[in-house]
């Protein structure tokens, strides 16, 4: 009887212990470096504990719109683990995710209150509440974006207090809808990509030379002519023929009024203004395709299939019919588009017709105008004065500065933060899109790594230096700043994927810039919390680049000891480095780089970053040659230009070579001069070849050279020729490096080189040309 009441109290202590035990386990205890919200919240204070999602967690709401934002959250929960979640007016007991009206947040601010039963988002406005959902999912397992069920995750975050808000009033993303077409489909993508990172503007650019992109019911050419060109894609942008207006387009697309409204809709959902651009005067060929009274010289044309410039075909700011038509076009977007900013475009009217046109002659004289950039403000003016009438609000690139800006206008600052700056001066308000920091369609990495882009260098930390408040601004100035926005013109961005591939990542370094309090900024602290952020674009589908993952390496010549040394870095400070020499397996082999690789001959270095084991993104190559005229003396018989000078005396024999950026400051050019140079190589040896790096770049008249003939001499006096290679001119609208590799049919013994490269003499455009070389090996 005594044992087996015993045995009765130890079981009920064993049981009470392991109840314990488990629910003590269960609570999940998360430290701040678990935490990786982008855009970081203004304030956080975490505790211990968290709130399990469960499939009896009841979401509470109170009005129609939370009632919407709940029926979201649920479907994403249904989505990735088949619950149905109860939506109810009644608070529970526990186990609730609540949306609280609190009047004294400011619009768009939310506060977060993450409790042991329960969730409450407190906000005065859906804004609030939808970004107070956006941060519980990130506060989440990234799987949470997935498409469909996930197995074997808890649904957990951690017991916290936010209390968030965002430092600048417009956020926005530029989409040209116009360079390539963009359907409904991938805007809407966009826009829960734009929510997720608490971004509130997408601006679409739906008017350009190459693409009218709306519906308007009074003027169907606009989209049976204007939206359609001749399908040149297959050649490079700048490439593309004119086409004659004879000629039928079947490339391109628009978006009916219809899908406009519906896409307007699903953004203000989430809080998401959608501001249309209708370009003038310039950037408007497809509407003078469509109707060629539009412009001037009421020339037909054909809707051009890629670069316009200079952009001559501009509309007439004499006729009266110009601005009819404006103003019914404009009166069709703002029926259709709630948002009280219109964008009217502005940029880089080349207004030389105006110059000549009768029509916008008399219009200058009537108005007193001397200088046709006054005739611009003046068209500028009277559209807005057109737009302010209908209760709404103009915004313009920072060319409507030029001849005196529009009383009440708003400025895009895209050339730089110059035009901000004057705008702000005069007492408008600003958006600040810097070619700089802001312009998405530029290079995120190395160019030889990334896919045609249109220029540029703007890698993911540069974006996330970006600050729309200048230093040298007043208080009064600064107040005048609305915020940021990134552009992404899309003349190089035929696809969604690409298109994606150059938002993302540097939307999450923007958002944070323009989000986040700055003096929460912090690269180093970003960087991890970006890796999550890369998570939940792979469960969402969403390509992005992983540019920022590359390793890139700088190279050291000592030119006493003739070595080289090679460092490895990436833009992630403390980054998992690997490398191999050789032949090695990266996968397999791979050590971590601390300190640099020192190398005293040819070989191949392969690197990569490396998370969890694993190289991530790509791996690069680096081959380093070391050769016989490394550190050699060069003789300059002909100088190269002062303005390309490399980095002097040994550029052409350090090892360093040149990229595709011809200023990188490794290439020496000459221009309209044939590169003459000898090497000593101090003491007579065998020689198989000698190697000539160049480029190939016509833009800049950067050319390939005609011949290269190499000499040998044992006294540096007499020199006898081994051989001479031809090339052809062949016309390229690419960047090209090239080696030309002069391999001597036997082998020659000599002390001194002698390379002659011959510049080409007639360009096809006419004007100089240039000869680039980078470096010259010898084996
Ligand atoms: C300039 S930015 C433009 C666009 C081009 C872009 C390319 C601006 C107002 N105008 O038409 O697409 O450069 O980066």
């Amino acid at each position: 009887m005594k044992t087996y009441s015993f045995t009765k109290i130890a079981v009920l202590i064993i049981t009470f212990i392991t109840l314990f035990s488990c629910s003590y386990l269960q609570q999940k205890n998360f430290e701040i470096e678990d935490i990786h919200i982008i855009p970081k919240p203004a304030e956080l204070t975490l505790k211990k504990g968290s709130f399990k999602i469960t499939r009896q967690t009841t979401l509470v709401v109170h009005t129609k719109p939370q009632m919407e934002l709940a029926t979201t959250f649920a479907l994403k929960f249904k989505n990735v683990t088949g619950w149905n979640l109860k939506i109810l007016e009644q608070t529970p007991s526990k186990n609730f995710i609540t949306f609280t009206y609190e009047s004294s947040l400011q619009t768009e601010a939310y506060e977060l209150i993450v409790a042991k039963n329960s969730v409450t988002i407190k906000a005065s406005s859906n804004a609030g509440f939808v970004y107070g959902l956006e941060t519980i999912y990130q506060l989440l397992p990234p799987s949470i974006e997935s498409k469909k069920v996930v197995a074997n995750i808890n649904w957990e975050i951690p017991i916290c207090t936010i209390k968030d808000k965002p430092r600048f009033k417009y956020r926005g993303l530029m989409l040209d809808v116009s360079r390539h077409f963009f359907n409904k489909e991938y805007i809407k993508k966009t826009i829960d990509g734009l929510a997720m990172h608490k971004m509130n503007v997408l601006h679409l650019h739906l008017v350009d030379d190459q693409g009218w992109r709306i519906e308007i019911k009074k003027y169907p050419k606009l989209t049976e002519v204007g939206a359609w060109r001749v399908d040149q894609e297959d050649k490079h942008w700048i490439q593309r023929r004119t086409v004659s207006p004879e000629e039928k387009g079947t490339y391109g697309g628009f978006l009916t009024q219809k899908e406009l409204k519906e896409i307007i809709a699903y953004a203000q959902s989430k809080n998401i203004d959608i501001i249309p651009e209708i370009e003038m005067p310039a950037h408007v060929s497809c509407a003078i395709a469509a109707y060629p009274y539009l412009s001037c010289s009421e020339k037909r044309i054909g809707v051009p299939s890629g670069s316009v410039w200079p952009i001559t075909d501009i509309y007439c700011a004499g006729k009266e019919t110009t601005f009819q038509f404006l103003e019914n076009v404009l009166e069709e977007v703002i029926d259709i588009f709630p948002s009280k900013y219109i964008h009217i475009g502005g940029d880089e009217a080349t207004k030389t017709n105006w110059k000549t046109c009768p029509y916008c002659q008399k219009r200058m004289k009537n108005e007193g105008l001397t200088e046709v950039e006054e005739l611009q403000s003046y068209f500028v003016k009277r559209i807005e004065k057109f737009i302010n009438s209908k209760g709404k609000k103009l915004i313009g690139w920072d060319e409507i500065l030029e001849g005196g800006l529009a009383p009440e206008a708003t400025v895009m600052s895209w050339r730089g933060v110059k035009g901000g700056l004057e705008a702000a001066a005069e007492g408008h308000d600003v958006i600040m899109t810097p070619g700089t920091h802001c312009y998405f369609d530029h290079y995120q990495g190395p160019q030889e790594e990334e896919p045609l882009a249109i220029g540029g260098f703007t890698p993911l930390s540069k974006v996330y230096q970006f600050d729309p408040i200048v230093a040298s601004m007043t208080p009064e100035e600064a107040s005048h700043v609305l915020g940021g926005q990134a552009n992404l013109w899309s003349e190089y961005i035929p696809t969604e994927s690409h298109s994606e591939y150059m938002i993302y990542p540097r939307l999450a370094a923007l958002s944070e810039t323009l989000w986040s309090p700055k003096e929460l900024r912090n690269w180093k602290d970003f960087s991890t919390r970006i890796i999550t952020m890369f998570e939940r674009y792979t469960f969402q589908e969403r390509n992005y680049a992983k540019s920022s993952f590359l390793v890139t390496t700088n190279t050291v010549v000592d030119l006493n000891e003739k070595k080289i040394s090679l460092t490895l870095q990436n833009e992630f400070p403390l980054s998992d480095i690997r490398f191999v020499i050789g032949n090695e397996d990266i996968e397999h082999d791979a050590i971590q780089y601390i300190k640099p690789i020192e190398l005293k001959e040819s070989t191949i270095v392969k690197a990569s970053l490396f998370k969890n084991d694993k190289p991530v993104g790509n791996i690069i190559y680096d081959t380093i040659i070391i050769h016989k005229a490394l550190a050699k003396k060069v003789k300059y018989i002909t100088p190269y230009h002062e303005k390309y000078t490399g980095v002097g005396a040994f550029n052409l024999v350090n090892a360093l070579r040149g990229t595709k950026n011809f200023k990188d400051g490794q290439w020496q050019g000459w221009l309209n001069n044939d590169m003459e140079i000898s090497i000593d190589l101090e003491k007579k040896q065998p020689i198989n070849s000698v190697t000539v790096g160049t480029m190939d770049y016509q833009r800049p008249s950067i050319f390939l050279p005609t011949s290269i003939e190499v000499l040998v001499s044992n006294n540096g006096i007499k020199y006898t020729q081994v051989k001479k290679i031809e090339i052809p001119f062949v016309k390229s609208n690419l960047i090209t490096l090239r080696n030309f590799k002069i391999q001597f049919d036997d082998v020659v013994e000599a002390q001194f080189i002698k390379v002659i490269a011959t510049c080409l003499k007639n360009t096809p455009q006419g004007g100089g040309a240039w000869l680039f070389v980078d470096e010259i090996l010898i084996e």
